[in-house]
C-alpha cells in the first residue's frame, strides 16, 4: 500500500529548468491544473498527500521523485542529483522525510544520484546508471538498501538513446511484470520480469505508477492504456503535457510512501 507522497507544485520559474524536449516552453496555469489532476488522482487512490511550498529557487523541483529512494516507511536515501543545479532541492525533502521515516542516509560526493533511476520491484532495486547517475552513486545507494535488506542490481543504461533516467523507459506493474521499452526488453527479460511492451510510438507512457487498486498513466497513449487495461489494472489517466515539455514523467512527480 502507497500509504502517503511528497508532491511539490511547480513554481513561477518551472520553464527555466533543464529540458531537452523541444516541445516549447511550459504554460504555468496549465502546469498547476495538471499538478492539481495528479494531486487528487493520488488522494482518490487513497494516498494522503503531503504538499511542500513551491521553490522558485530550484525550477525543476516539482520532480521531487529525483530527491530520494524510500524503503518503505524505514528509511529514506537521500539522492545527490546528477544536475548541479538540482542538488538544492534535497534539504527541503530531508527536512519533510525527517517527520516520515526513522532513518534517514544520503548519497555522497562524488556520488550522484537521481531517483527516478531506481525502479523498486516486489525483490529488489534496480539501479539504473545513466546520465545522472555515476556508479559511485550506484554503489552508496546498494549498500543502504543491502543494509536495509533490499536487493538491487543495477542496470547502465547510458548507451541507450531517449531514455534520460531509467523510470523513462520502464515501470513496475506488479506481478512480476514490467512496462517497458524495447530498447530495455532483453535487460528486464534477463533480470526474470514479464516485460509488456510499450507500443513504439507511446514511448512516455513507459513512465506510469501503480497506485493501490489504481495504475495512473499519462493521457493520450491509447494503446498503453488498452493493454494494461486488458492485463486488469484500472486506469486513470492524467493530462502530463506540461511536464513532458521539461522532460518530466508521471512518476517523478512524487516520493511515494509504501507502508
Ligand atoms: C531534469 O532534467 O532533471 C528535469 N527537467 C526533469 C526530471 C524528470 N525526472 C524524472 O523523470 N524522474
Amino acid at each position: 500500500m502507497i500509504e502517503s507522497a511528497i508532491v511539490r507544485p511547480p513554481s513561477a520559474t518551472f520553464g527555466k529548468g533543464i529540458t531537452t524536449a523541444g516541445l516549447g516552453p511550459p504554460d504555468l496555469p496549465l502546469a498547476l491544473e495538471q499538478h492539481e489532476g495528479y494531486v487528487q488522482a493520488l488522494e482518490r487512490a487513497g494516498v494522503k498527500v503531503i504538499r511542500l511550498e513551491p521553490d522558485p529557487e530550484h525550477p525543476d523541483s516539482t520532480f521531487v521523485e529525483d530527491t530520494a529512494v524510500l524503503v518503505g516507511a524505514n528509511s529514506a536515501i537521500l539522492a545527490r542529483p546528477g544536475a548541479p543545479t538540482r542538488r538544492g532541492e534535497v534539504p527541503s525533502v530531508r527536512r519533510a522525510l525527517e517527520n516520515l521515516v526513522p532513518r534517514i542516509h544520503a548519497i555522497e560526493p562524488p556520488g550522484t544520484l537521481d531517483g527516478g533511476d531506481v525502479l523498486e520491484t516486489f525483490d529488489r532495486f534496480i539501479i539504473g546508471i545513466s546520465q545522472r547517475t555515476n556508479e559511485d552513486g550506484a554503489r552508496q545507494l546498494a549498500g543502504f538498501l543491502h543494509d536495509e535488506g533490499v536487493v538491487s542490481s543495477n542496470l547502465d543504461i547510458r548507451g541507450i538513446p531517449g531514455l534520460l533516467h531509467l523510470k523513462t523507459g520502464i515501470s513496475f506493474l506488479g506481478n512480476g511484470r514490467v512496462f517497458a521499452v524495447e530498447s530495455l526488453e532483453r535487460a528486464a527479460r534477463g533480470m526474470g520480469y514479464t516485460v509488456v511492451l510499450v507500443p513504439g510510438d507511446e514511448a512516455y507512457a513507459a513512465n506510469c505508477v501503480v497506485v493501490n487498486e489504481r495504475l495512473l498513466l499519462p493521457a493520450g497513449y491509447p494503446r498503453s492504456e488498452a493493454i494494461l487495461g486488458d492485463l486488469g489494472h484500472t486506469v486513470v489517466s492524467l493530462e502530463m503535457s506540461e511536464f513532458r515539455k521539461m522532460d518530466g514523467g508521471l512518476s517523478c512527480l512524487s516520493l511515494r510512501i509504501m507502508f
